[in-house]
């Protein structure tokens, strides 16, 4: 990558993506990077998105902020996720269109697909069918975003919307309730193992497959589209591999060292029976995933481990 002394911000700056771009070597000795959080700016407040970027003056923004969350918190707040999505993209995309010439990385979910698309999921599958309802009011949240970006000249702004599949790693929200599958998995097998509980619950019926990405994968992503600039303005970024939830949980729960039961609960919902990504534009690319699953999910509990050994 050569030197292009841009400036680059970062929203969400504290997050799961956020923080794992701070580890990027390439992104931050090739730009002016400025990483914003929620204490410097309310994106969900206009003014203070305008002065942030009024401050800033970005020729790139990358987007890693949202409410986001797992399958309960995503069916049960579905008024906040839908609104405080919509509030961010509309305050966003107001301010980005005063400027010309930026460009747009926006984060979205692999949920914003139809829950009956073919296998693996295309980009060109887009509205072309019903939504998941477990989590549909924040995929609209995100579509409408992809429309916002669509609706704007390119010469004013490009909008180039990366499409992870599930990501985890380090600094993610480990919650039992609110969390994704692998930090909830990662803090209640830690928890049973610390307390020697009988039993550790997993939600649902363990049928369910997702492909997982480490998240320093999904920045390495972000750097080649940095430096390639395509043209494609939806681009879903996968592993390749999925796995049962049953599979990963019986991982997590080897890696924790736990000896009690591992126990079902079917009362919760399963979401998607699977969702792969069709991820060959950014393979095209020459991306490509260098984290396996069983390091990375070593990793994300060593970290676990010892933030909570801190305390
Ligand atoms: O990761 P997850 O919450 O979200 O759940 P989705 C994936 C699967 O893991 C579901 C099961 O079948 C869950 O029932 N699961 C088992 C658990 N135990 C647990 C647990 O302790 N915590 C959690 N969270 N799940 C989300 C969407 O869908 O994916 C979001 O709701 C977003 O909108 C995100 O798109 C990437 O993969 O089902």
């Amino acid at each position: 990558m050569e030197q292009i002394n841009k400036k680059l911000l970062v929203l969400g700056s504290q997050g799961l993506v956020g923080t794992a771009i701070k580890r990027s070597e390439i992104i931050n000795q090739k730009f002016i990077v400025h990483y914003s959080n929620r204490a410097e700016a309310d994106l969900t407040n206009k003014k203070e998105v305008e002065s942030l970027f009024n401050g800033v003056k970005p020729n790139i923004t990358i987007n890693c902020a949202g409410k986001v969350g797992g399958i309960l918190a995503n069916n049960t707040q579905r008024y906040e996720f839908l609104t405080e999505n919509l509030l961010i993209n509309l305050n966003l995309f107001e301010t980005l269109k005063k400027y010309e010439n930026s460009l747009l990385i926006n984060l979205g979910s692999s949920s914003i697909y139809p829950k009956n698309s073919k296998f693996p999921l295309k980009e060109s599958s887009l509205m072309t069918g019903p939504l998941e309802e477990t989590n549909s009011a924040y995929s609209l949240s995100k579509i409408v975003g992809i429309a916002m970006g669509k609706a704007i000249e390119s010469n004013i702004l490009k909008t180039i919307n990366l499409i992870p599949t599930n990501l985890y790693g380090p600094n993610d929200n480990f919650d039992s309730q609110s969390s994704h599958v692998v930090p909830g998995l990662i803090n209640k097998f830690y928890k049973a193992q610390e307390n020697n509980d009988a039993e550790c619950i997993v939600w649902g019926s363990g049928k369910p497959t997702r492909e997982l990405l480490f998240v320093d994968d999904l920045v390495s992503a972000l750097e080649v589209i940095i430096e390639s600039n395509p043209k494609e303005e939806i681009i879903n970024v996968g592993s390749g591999s999925e796995i049962s939830i049953k599979d990963l949980a019986n991982k997590i729960s080897l890696i924790a060292g736990y000896k009690g039961k591992v126990v079902f609960d079917t009362s919760k919902p399963d979401g998607v029976l699977k969702k792969t990504l069709d991820s060959s534009i950014i393979s095209s690319l020459n991306w490509s995933p260098k984290v396996e699953l069983d390091d990375g999910l070593k990793r994300t509990y060593e970290w676990y481990r010892e933030i909570n050994n801190k305390d």
